[in-house]
């Protein structure tokens, strides 16, 4: 899609539009969809107050009139094709959700809250925690790779990969769960000290992919619907359901609905 579209009031510029503009801060999406990178980058960036202009994610595949490879502008502009990509004013392109963070983080808000820690013992956890909630190998990886498809397939979906997906969801599911307990002990609601870090707005964003996340939160829109339903359905595979404890919910939704804009604003049809 190259027009620029809007959606429930919610306009999304085109690629190109964000590509060229020099100033502001420009994040791609999926209109009607969360898809979980992007929406973890929007949360992190309502938290440090930072306004930001959508614009439209091209899908994979190729464009049914002309033949030509969708994502090939994309590709040409930021040699990957993932979701989301960050442009700031005349910056180059960020793709990956350190350079995203640490942009955010220096851009952002004076008086928002500071999502790297200051300590470096905490920023240790922090980045520990966001890894296998968004790296390689982890929460959303092995998530992907649960089933067979043309996504998964690029993320190193076979019989084996898969096979071993859910063992490794429940042990970050408990990785957190007993840091949550740990931090309880001590009196704090966040994972890492005693403030919201980025590691609580990621895991929180992230986690909805294995939980039945509310209407409140996470909208159904025509878009998602099948989204919601597969997500929903993870948490009740048996293995996940028997981890997934108060405790995890309890937080993600004290951080949803405290620090990020719920229900979320994802455009597209609303059922
Ligand atoms: N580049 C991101 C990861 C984003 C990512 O994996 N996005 C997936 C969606 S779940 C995607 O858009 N994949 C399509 C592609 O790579 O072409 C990061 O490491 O921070």
């Amino acid at each position: 899609m190259t027009e620029n579209i809007t959606s429930h009031a919610l306009k999304f510029i085109s690629l190109d539009d964000a590509a060229a503009m020099t100033q502001g801060t420009r994040i791609t999406f999926i209109p009607g969809i969360q898809a979980l990178y992007s929406e973890a980058l929007k949360n992190i960036c309502y938290v440090k107050g930072i306004p930001v202009i959508r614009a439209l994610h091209p899908m994979m595949g190729v464009d049914k009139e002309t033949g030509e490879d969708r994502q090939a502008r994309l590709f040409e502009l930021t040699s990957q094709t993932g979701l989301p990509t960050m442009f700031f004013d005349d910056e180059r392109p960020r793709n990956v959700w350190t350079e995203q963070l640490a942009l955010a983080e220096s851009i952002g808000s004076p008086s928002s809250p500071a999502l790297i820690p200051d300590d470096y013992k905490h920023r240790v956890e922090m980045f520990g925690l966001c890894a296998i909630t968004l790296a390689e190998d982890g929460l959303v990886w092995n998530m992907r790779i649960l089933n067979d498809g043309a996504l998964s397939r690029k993320y190193g979906y076979n019989a084996r990969t898969s096979a071993a997906a859910p063992g490794k969801i429940v042990e970050i599911i408990s990785v957190i769960d007993a840091c949550l307990e740990q931090q309880a002990q001590r009196g704090s609601q966040y994972l890492v000290g005693d403030a919201v870090t980025a590691a609580d707005i990621y895991w929180a964003t992230m986690s909805m992919c294995i939980t039945a996340t509310p209407p409140d939160i996470m909208p159904v829109t025509q878009q998602n619907q099948g989204m919601l339903k597969f997500f929903a359905s993870n948490s009740k595979r048996p293995e996940i359901a028997q981890v997934l404890s108060t405790r995890i919910i309890d937080h993600q939704r004290y951080i949803l609905t405290t620090y990020c804009e719920t229900p979320a604003v994802l455009g597209g049809d609303l059922l």
